[in-house]
């Protein structure tokens, strides 16, 4: 497999390079592609060093798999380019992801949906992403009627910028800021912009994606996204209530088996899920698992994953990993 990575100098595009030399991904051969101001720097994959080449290269070189994680501005322009070329792209970004001719995939929940036609295919937002790998063995048994979420969000997620930022207030410097307010020692209930209903728009993608992934438009969704002076991983409260009851050890048991899930939930021994913890990790790990004592049939959850792993490298490898496999590519 030829492969094209493209915003290898970004942090979500470091953790690509690395994800992929971790699995021992099949390829022959590797296009990291970058900036204008990159370009002729190398980096180094597997021992080797690997010249950074610019976009009009790479889509000259006519990759397989385009694995894109440089926004939604350079994906909507090259994207189709590369398409053109013969390569499937898998796009981190979200200027694709509502597209209705376009999979939104996570492999544990949708991968079956994807064919040999899709040559664009979009990975979800972090947030969702690491939710949606715990909902959906709990709807197949006992169907969700409606999930109320509210995430305490990693730094990593805004970029390099927004760590800097941390980093400077955390030893006193001034430097550019990611945020429009302090972020060390503070909270902001605002992640991505405002939209006309009041909520964010990464509150909007939690809602409309998880919808799109899980085939089913019936599963009610409202979201508070929240950005948190963390790194290392997104946390999520999550409330889900369903159609019919369940029973908890039956709950704990379903996700103890659910693919790319990991419970952590041994309150007497205080073990709970932690980004600390979830950092560098390709799982979605679940904790706090308790019944909705306010409520009949619904749950309590809280849910950590790495951002830049299962919410956004890992997720974007396993696809690629899926697509060879069933030999879609
Ligand atoms: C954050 N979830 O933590 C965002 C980052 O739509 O892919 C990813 C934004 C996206 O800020």
């Amino acid at each position: 497999m030829k492969v094209a990575v493209v915003g290898a100098t970004g942090l979500v595009g470091t953790v690509m390079l690395k994800v992929l030399e971790e699995r021992n991904f099949p390829l022959t051969e590797l296009i990291p592609v970058a900036s204008e101001k990159s370009v002729g720097k190398e980096i180094t994959f597997k021992g080797k060093k690997f010249p950074i080449v610019s976009m009009d290269t790479a889509i000259s070189m006519k990759p397989d798999i385009a694995l894109f994680s440089a926004g939604g501005t350079t994906s909507l322009e090259h994207a189709p380019r590369f398409k053109e070329a013969g390569t499937t792209v898998i796009d981190n970004s979200s200027a694709w992801r509502m597209d209705p001719s376009v999979k939104l995939i996570v492999p544990e929940v949708n991968a079956h949906e994807l064919s040999i036609d899709n040559k664009i295919i979009a990975n979800p937002n972090c947030s969702t992403i690491q939710m949606v790998v715990v909902l959906k063995p709990l709807h197949d048994k006992y169907k969700i009627k409606r999930v109320v979420v509210s995430t305490y969000q990693s730094v990593t997620g805004t970029g390099v910028k927004a760590v800097e930022q941390l980093m400077n207030e955390r030893k006193g410097i001034d430097g550019p800021k990611a945020y429009p307010y302090e972020i060390d020692l503070n909270v902001l209930p605002h992640i991505d912009v405002f939209t006309e209903n009041g909520y964010t728009k990464e509150e909007m993608k939690m809602v409309k994606e998880t919808n799109k992934i899980m085939s089913d438009d019936s599963i009610k969704v409202t979201a508070t996204t929240v950005r948190i002076p963390v790194m290392g991983g997104h946390s999520e409260s999550v409330n889900i209530e369903f159609e019919n009851d369940f029973d908890l050890a039956e709950v704990r048991s379903i996700l103890e088996k659910a693919p790319g899930v990991i419970v952590v939930d041994d309150v007497a021994n205080l073990k709970y899920p932690m980004p600390k913890d979830a950092h560098e990790k390709d799982e979605v790990f679940v904790g706090r698992i308790r019944r909705d004592e306010s409520a009949p049939k619904a749950l309590n959850l809280w849910i950590v994953a790495d951002n830049l792993r299962k919410g956004a490298a890992t997720n974007a490898v396993q696809i690629a990993e899926y697509l060879i496999q069933k030999e879609l590519v």
